[in-house]
């Protein structure tokens, strides 16, 4: 009998131990699926939340992407960051310290632009608004389509935000002849001038010139800087550029200067001296005249910083000096019976209506458009900078250029080792 129940009791401890090891092992069994359950759905979430943030907008920002709050299930180390911030950015991105400014991107682009302006952003992104997530408004004589909205959405890390340009702003005034127009197109076609017989570049460079500034959305803002099609950033812009400009007191800025095509602007000079005339009050008494005359205003020289790069001051632009300068100009009809961009329009406006010391030269923002290149003089800043430009591009000391000119009357140094740039 004690040999019988010894072996109860075995049976029933062995029958026990298989129970306990049978529900520990299912139990481990289902903590671990419940681990890589809990895990997936994690990666899921995250996934989810780092798509979602990575679009997240100031809240009623047109062209906004969906995004559900309630996704945000796990931490999100930039939940809290304001502005808002785009994680889908490289490197650390954290927001710069420091206030912003009252500032903005801006592009005026076509539909068809967007893979050349989203290279663009990418660059502007990478090298500076990463870490400073300012708005960028987008511009457009016909209204953006919805890949165009969304590919820029996604690209910038501040609001994005797209404005229809209006038939009054993007059209001939009454006083324009516009048989004469298109006659001076077919002769400049003949003639192979570059863009000689585009209607529509003709209209690009006179809102460009005198109109951007006014449209609704940028009222807003104090500060711009243009951005076109398929630019680059070759170097870090390890500074808010925009800042920089309100504390040195400038107004207007380049990366690049050059000569402009004589043929475009045949009588535009003549048009700034009546205008310089007309309105003496609005001329600077510490101008740049020598930068674009090399005769004290007799002849313009053809120098004129290349617009499609600009930070500036949009107060400027919207005041009384440059308002009367550009209907003045507009009111000449150059725009449409010659070809006037707004390089040299803005240029010369510069030069004349602001003090020298208004005006900046970037040469630590390297920039190219096709087909130059400004990379900055001197190895130590490009390497601090992590630029990736050749410096055998740099056009600042090109014959062709007029950077040397800005140097040369501002009775500035030339950097070290500029001669080997040539
Ligand atoms: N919405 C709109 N934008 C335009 C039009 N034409 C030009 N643009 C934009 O105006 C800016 C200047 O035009 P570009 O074609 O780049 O002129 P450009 O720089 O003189 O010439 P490229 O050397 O060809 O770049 C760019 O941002 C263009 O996207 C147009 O008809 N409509
Ligand atoms: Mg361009």
């Amino acid at each position: 009998m004690a040999g019988g129940t010894r072996l109860f009791r075995y049976i029933v401890i062995a029958f026990v131990a298989l129970i306990t090891i049978l529900y520990l092992t299912g139990s481990s069994n289902s903590a671990t699926r419940e681990q890589f359950k809990s895990a997936t759905d994690k990666l899921r979430t995250q996934g989810s939340n780092l798509l979602n943030t990575g679009s997240r907008k100031t809240p009623g920002t047109k062209g906004e992407l969906a995004h559900s709050d309630t996704a945000d299930t796990s931490p999100n180390p930039y939940a809290d960051s304001t502005p808002p911030h785009n994680v889908l950015s490289s490197g650390s991105g954290k927001p710069a310290p420091g206030p912003r400014m009252n500032a903005t991107f801006v592009t005026l682009a076509r539909n068809s632009d967007v893979w050349e302006i989203s290279q663009s952003i990418r660059h502007v992104e990478d090298r500076f608004n990463r870490n400073y997530n300012y708005d960028w408004v987008f511009l457009n004589d016909k209204p953006f389509d919805d890949t165009f909205k969304r590919i820029t959405t996604a690209l910038t890390s501040g609001r994005a935000r797209y404005g229809l340009i209006g038939p009054e702003h993007w059209g001939y005034p009454e006083y324009i002849d516009q048989e004469k127009a298109a006659r001076v197109r077919e002769d400049m076609k003949r003639r192979q001038i570059i863009y000689g017989d585009s209607e529509s570049y003709r209209h690009m460079c006179r809102y460009e010139s005198g109109l951007f500034f006014q449209h609704p959305l940028m009222l807003e803002y104090e500060w711009y800087w243009r951005v076109e099609p398929s630019v680059k950033l070759f170097c870090d812009v390890a500074y808010d550029p925009f800042a920089y400009m309100a504390q040195h007191g400038k107004k207007y800025s380049f990366t690049i200067s050059l000569y402009e095509y004589a043929e475009t602007i045949e009588t535009l000079w003549e048009s700034v001296t009546k205008f310089i005339k007309k309105h003496p009050q609005h001329i600077a008494p510490n101008n740049a005249m020598d930068f674009i005359s090399d005769d004290g205003g007799v002849k313009y020289n053809m120098c004129h910083f290349w617009s499609n790069f600009e930070i500036g001051n949009l107060n400027w632009l919207r005041g009384p000096a440059y308002t009367d300068y550009f209907n003045f100009l507009d009111r000449e009809g150059g725009f449409f019976y010659e070809r006037w961009g707004d390089a040299p329009v803005h240029s010369i406006a510069a030069a004349l209506m602001l003090n020298k010391t208004e005006i900046h030269f970037f040469n630590d923002i390297a920039y190219y458009h096709v087909p130059f290149t400004h990379c900055p003089t001197g190895e130590q800043l490009r390497v601090d900078l992590k630029c990736s430009c050749d410096p055998g591009e740099n056009f600042d000391w090109n014959g062709y250029s007029c950077t040397g000119r800005w140097f040369d009357i501002n009775g500035m140094k030339r950097p070290a080792g500029y001669e080997k740039e040539n």
